[in-house]
């Protein structure tokens, strides 16, 4: 039995973790404010990834906390099947306000997986209803990450994620990822080299037929797998032969979205308009799930033109929604337009990038990227020990006050969006260390 103080941690099967080691070793968070978590025996950690990519605001930010208390004491629950509450319509017109031109409709969910899924039944839907049945093929990309739902793993590129699971959804083809090192190294911001890997998409299609694809699926900046930058231009290159050939392009901006590139979206930061914006995450700040995705106009009157009676898209969660994560999107855009976080992020990328980039030439760094409040260090595998370097520098980083993130042998950063200059050094400063010591 594994057991802290007096809490048992049997019972718990963690998530995405390793459950021996973490229970031999366990590290329990206790609370959190502002940049920082606080553990049970109150020592202070700088929480170097906004929690998990979700808290751009900050943890426990009072007018978050005080909405969503207020909602839970006035309405707990309702369906948003056949019944409404007023907070998720406005909810969904603040949202579609801050969208990209075009992406009009907002269908809430409760995770970013739950997202993905549902855009990806939308693109089939869609094109059934235009007649067009035989667009069935989703194309995702490699080393791509949409979640955890069948349609997310079979879409998504991470080899873990999808061998154990079965035969998947039929009919999908992958993109090739477009990380390379060779060419891009220590590239600042967006690398030059790679556009031309969107061609990949024309050879998919001869191979298919445009006629059976519904839609491609890819994230801006991939984020779980070691932070993947878009070349320039790439992003560009297959909206324009989606566009050719009649295939939507879902944008996931699960990570991307609410401010983390600067803008809103990635979508406005790149100017490349999807089809479709899957989002969660930044959505309430990670304090209540929620996830969404954005539909154009386009998509959504396609769905309007049957019976007027019958229910338009047969899908949807019991806590599509719920008036708490409601309540706590609408305290969350709040705050982003009152303290102008999206801008504040923009503001900081520079500084942000150059104190990232300061880390070249230390041990075992292999690569170092940057985009908005997003970063990235490259290790140097262990011969025959993936995952361990960087594994070791979390664990030294976190003994010494910063909580980062691991994928593979990258370190990943992902900042609240009111991170200070302070914040900024005291996390240079801490992988300083880190990298030496586990050299
Ligand atoms: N799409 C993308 C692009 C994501 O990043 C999901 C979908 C799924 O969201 P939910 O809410 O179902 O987890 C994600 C989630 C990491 C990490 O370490 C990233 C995510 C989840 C867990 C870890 O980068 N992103
Ligand atoms: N399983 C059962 C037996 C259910 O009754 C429901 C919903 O009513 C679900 C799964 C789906 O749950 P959710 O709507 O929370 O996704």
């Amino acid at each position: 039995m594994s057991v802290s103080g007096d809490l048992n941690l049997n019972s718990f099967w963690m998530p995405f973790t390793s459950n021996r080691s973490f229970k031999a070793n366990p590290r329990l968070i206790e609370r959190a404010q502002g940049m920082f978590y606080y553990t049970a025996d109150n020592r202070e950690i700088l929480d170097g990834i906004a929690g998990l990519w979700c808290c751009n605001a900050g943890h426990c930010h009072p007018q978050i906390v005080e909405a969503v208390q207020k909602q839970v004491a006035t309405l707990d629950y309702a369906t948003a099947f056949n019944l409404g509450h007023s907070k998720v319509f406005e909810l969904a017109e603040r949202v579609t306000d801050i969208a990209p031109e075009g992406l009009d409709y907002a269908f809430f969910v409760n995770s970013g997986s739950e997202a993905v899924d549902t855009a990806l039944k939308m693109a089939l839907a869609y094109h059934r209803i235009r007649g067009e049945g035989s667009r069935t093929r989703l194309i995702g990309r490699e080393r791509g990450y949409h979640g955890v739902g069948f349609g997310g793993i079979s879409v998504g590129g991470i080899v873990a994620n999808r061998k154990m699971f079965g035969t998947l959804l039929a009919g999908v083809d992958h993109l090739p990822h477009t990380h390379n090192l060779d060419h891009n190294a220590f590239s600042q911001g967006l690398p030059a080299w790679g556009a031309h890997l969107a061609d990949e998409l024309e050879r998919i299609v001869a191979l298919h037929d445009a006629s059976t694809i519904a839609a491609v699926i890819v994230e801006p900046i991939a984020g779980s797998t070691g932070v993947l930058m878009p070349p320039k231009g790439y992003l560009q290159r297959l909206r324009d032969i989606c566009d050719k050939h009649g295939i939507l392009l879902i944008f996931d901006e699960v990570i991307t979205g609410f401010g983390r590139t600067g803008k809103a979206f990635a979508s406005e930061r790149f100017g490349v308009t999807p089809d479709l914006i899957t989002m969660a995450k930044g959505l309430t700040s990670g304090v209540v799930p929620m996830g969404g995705v954005l539909a154009s106009k386009h998509i959504y009157d396609t769905f309007m033109t049957g019976p007027e009676n019958m229910i338009e898209f047969f899908h949807g969660y019991t806590y599509s929604g719920h008036p708490l994560a409601a309540a706590a999107g609408l305290a969350t855009l709040d705050l982003y337009k009152k303290e102008g976080l999206f801008a504040r992020a923009l503001e900081m990328e520079q500084r942000w990038g150059d104190a990232i980039h300061s880390l070249k030439g230390l041990p075992n760094v292999i690569d170092l990227r940057n985009l908005g409040l997003i970063g990235a260090i490259e290790l140097e595998p262990i011969a025959g020990q993936p995952t361990k370097r960087a594994m070791d520098v979390f664990a030294r980083c976190y003994d010494d006050g910063l909580l980062i993130r691991t994928t593979g042998d990258t370190i990943a950063l992902s900042p609240p969006l009111i991170i200070e200059d302070e914040h900024i050094e005291r996390i240079v400063d801490t992988l300083t260390r880190a990298l030496k010591a586990t050299a």
